[in-house]
């Protein structure tokens, strides 16, 4: 066959289609599906609703209908990360909101509920509507009321929705927002699993990690210094037990939004590459991408083939995010070694640390202390968890160091002679030279004021009952006396 050389890309562009059948249609211009004058056809359906980490399944209708979406706002407690509550406003029960899932075309008659106990009125913004406010004009709920407005899927997409009652930016960052996902008419390629990711950011009057109930702080967050930055959230969401799973082989598709209030996020998976996203939610994908922007007020649909089993970790990439506030999730794959494709063996503690290790004694201590009983025990057991995570990649899990760089913590004479200096060198660092155990050390370390009191201690009393070492427990106030009378060295955390 002559192809003229102009049409050449076009002829293959052509049989790239026919070949892939199926699994491409979502590249092909929608254009010729009328959104504005489809009718609905049937009875009215009751949308399925789901919490994250979880999608609603499918649609496989072929035909518009009207769907009735209802939401309910619920004001109420919940944990942030251990031991720390915060009263979240929630579209559901959950943050993020419900996942709401339609076709293009279809016409959704929205009912959103404020339960009688809320403090607060709230209403809705769909970027998936085309409309003034996108439903906030006509949505405004006091608590016990209910309000509803009918609006067309014109365009298909992943599309934000978020609370847009004053002040707006409390009410979203309180965790008003959630997910709308309009399929275009044909659906979304077929793939073997799919989950609801959320990043938002946090302000708090306390700081990361400092345990009880925090309020909002309006200007920190005015500020956008974001206390937490969290996927679904609360720190550990999807850690551990909580983790999103997958079998080797499968392909994955995450729904991937970012409801702010301020932060853009640099969505990333170690360890993974994107064969797909769907950038800002919209229509196209790109290929082979390995961290995509997710805007605030905005998300993607990201997709990739499980081929290596182990533990794959979700973060911002704005990397202090992930490892100082909280932004940070597992995907574990399942499945036999694919030596082929990678030799190393999976070391979690690398990227992880204290986050590989179960989270439960953390949880005892902050309830203990809480509950004005904290034992000596719990607080071991908490601090064995956090010495992973902070002080074993120097002092070595064993705590015995490594010969002429870091000193000994087993059985370290210096470290047991004097416990006010202890608590001062965890907290401000060391440097110059030291004796510990007849040997000469001469190094830096850094100081860990980023810690709370509370896991100061709980390091401590950990350190000072491990490896032989044999001393009594350090308290949350020993370590808040020696901050308070000692100064940061410059650059420390406060
Ligand atoms: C980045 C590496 C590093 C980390 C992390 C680290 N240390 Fe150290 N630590 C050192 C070094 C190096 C010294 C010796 C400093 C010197 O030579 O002046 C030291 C000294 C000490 C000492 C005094 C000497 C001894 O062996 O008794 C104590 C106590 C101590 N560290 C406790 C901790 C605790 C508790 C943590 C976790 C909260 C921690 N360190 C985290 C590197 C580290
Ligand atoms: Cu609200």
């Amino acid at each position: 066959m002559l192809i003229p050389r102009w049409f050449a890309p076009f002829a293959i562009a052509l049989a790239a289609a026919c070949s892939t059948g199926s699994d491409d249609k979502a590249v092909q211009p929608a254009a010729l599906f009328d959104a504005a004058a489809a009718v609905p056809q049937g009875q009215p359906i009751e949308a399925v609703l789901t919490d994250a980490p979880h999608v609603p399944p499918p649609i496989d209708r072929k035909t518009p209908a009207k769907v009735v979406v209802k939401l309910e706002v619920i004001e109420k407690v919940m944990e942030i990360s251990e031991g720390v509550e915060y009263t979240f406003w929630t579209y559901g029960g959950g943050v993020p909101g419900k996942f709401i899932r339609v076709r293009q075309g279809d016409t959704v008659e929205f009912h959103l509920q404020n339960r009688a106990d809320s403090k607060m009125p709230h209403n809705i913004d769909l970027h998936a509507v085309t409309g003034p406010g996108g439903g906030a004009t006509s949505s405004f709920t006091a608590p016990g009321h209910e309000s509803q407005f009918t609006f067309k899927a014109l365009n298909a997409g992943l599309y934000v929705y978020h609370c847009a009652t004053a002040p707006v930016g409390m009410h979203v960052a309180n965790g008003m927002y959630g997910l709308i996902l309009v399929e275009p008419p044909e659906g979304l390629p077929k793939v073997d699993r799919e989950f609801y990711v959320m990043q938002g950011d946090f302000y708090t009057v306390g700081k990361y990690r400092e345990k009880g109930l925090q309020p909002f702080d309006m200007q920190k967050a005015i500020e956008e210094n974001a206390t937490y930055v969290v996927f679904n959230g609360a720190e550990g969401a999807l850690v551990g037990d909580k983790a999103i799973t997958a079998k080797k082989g499968e392909r994955i598709r995450v729904y991937m939004g970012n409801g702010g209030p301020n932060l853009v996020s640099s969505f990333h998976v170690i360890g993974e590459i994107f064969d797909r996203v769907y950038t800002e939610g919209g229509t196209r994908f790109q290929e082979n991408v390995q961290t995509t922007l997710v805007p605030a007020g905005g998300s993607a649909i990201v997709e990739f083939v499980a081929e290596v089993p182990g533990t794959m970790i979700l973060v911002d990439h704005s990397i202090f995010r992930a490892f100082n506030k909280g932004a940070l999730g597992m995907l574990k794959i399942e499945g036999d070694d694919s030596k082929d494709l990678y030799s190393g063996k999976e070391v979690d503690s690398v990227y992880i640390s204290d986050k590989a290790l179960s989270s439960a004694p953390i949880s005892a201590a902050a309830a203990g202390l809480k509950s004005g009983k904290l034992s000596k025990a719990e607080q071991v057991e908490a601090g064995k968890v956090l010495y992973a995570g902070n002080c074993a990649t120097c002092h070595q899990a064993d705590g015995k160091g490594l010969p002429g760089i870091f000193p000994p913590l087993a059985g370290s004479d210096y470290l047991m002679a004097d416990k006010r200096r202890s608590i001062e060198i965890a907290l401000n660092g060391l440097s110059g030279k030291v004796v510990v155990n007849g040997k000469d050390y001469n190094s830096v370390m850094p100081p860990m004021s980023q810690l709370n009191d509370d896991e100061v201690a709980n390091i401590l009393s950990y350190v000072r009952d491990s490896w032989g070492n044999r001393g009594d427990a350090v308290s949350p106030a020993e370590v808040a006396a020696a901050r308070a009378s000692t100064p940061r060295p410059p650059g420390a955390a406060e």
